[in-house]
């Protein structure tokens, strides 16, 4: 297989790119990547020294490219795909609401499992409470934008909204949407997306992993 998305079925940056590869219809193989495991740490660092997952091998091309936006821009070259829209300012708007879901929903969202994850005593309430009041502002954002549109840069599915998803599922497990209709929606027809759906149902056996 030439394509190789290295990741993990729980990881929430990888159902961004396993949306993408859906989407597209793309053939792939996954390597299941454990970090936990020191050998395939070392392998995977080795390919890519920040460590953060997805990366994917373009094996025949021989390419390997680490960032889910660069692997979906790689990926809708790759099979000609409609994720960002040819017209300039339309793919501009896609690129700018996957910035938005990025960087003011998904990295706010990680901020608890992160904590969560570190060594007893070592806690960071503020920074917890910090992410939760962000997170707010990105819901009231995404909530009036959502008045008037269905996917998150207009009509049409998009990168935006493979970023959208997996920031949106679990940001909503930490801090609910409350009164936001619009919001809530939204991630409804995110959910009922099948490359979503499937990026999500696979996932499911791992649940049990995610840091409470
Ligand atoms: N900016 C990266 C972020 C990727 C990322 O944060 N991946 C997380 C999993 S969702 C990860 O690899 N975490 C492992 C770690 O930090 O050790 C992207 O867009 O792909």
């Amino acid at each position: 297989m030439s394509l190789v998305l290295h990741g993990h079925p729980l990881s929430s940056y990888c159902h961004k790119a396993l949306t993408a590869l859906y989407e597209l219809d793309a053939p792939f193989e996954l390597a299941f990547l454990n970090l936990g495991d020191a050998q395939a740490r070392d392998a995977f660092y080795a390919l890519w020294p920040v460590g953060k997952m997805p990366v994917l091998e373009d094996k025949a091309a021989g390419v390997t490219l680490p960032e889910a936006s660069i692997i979906i821009e790689y990926l809708n070259d790759r099979f000609g795909g409609s994720l960002i829209p040819k017209d300039k300012d339309k793919a501009l708007e896609v690129r700018l609401q996957d910035r938005f879901f990025d960087l003011h929903v998904h990295q706010h969202m990680q901020v608890f499992a992160a904590v969560l994850l570190r060594p007893p005593g070592q806690g960071d309430p503020y920074g917890v409470a910090e992410a939760a009041a962000k997170l707010e502002v990105a819901y009231d954002m995404i909530d009036r934008r959502m008045a008037d549109r269905e996917w998150a840069a207009g009509d049409a599915f998009s990168m935006a909204d493979c970023a959208a998803a997996p920031a949106l599922f679990y940001a909503e497990g930490r801090v609910p949407f409350g009164q936001r209709p619009n919001l809530i929606a939204y991630l409804q027809r995110l959910k009922g997306r099948p490359s979503y759906a499937r990026a999500l149902k696979e996932a499911e056996p791992y649940f049990h992993l995610v840091p409470r």
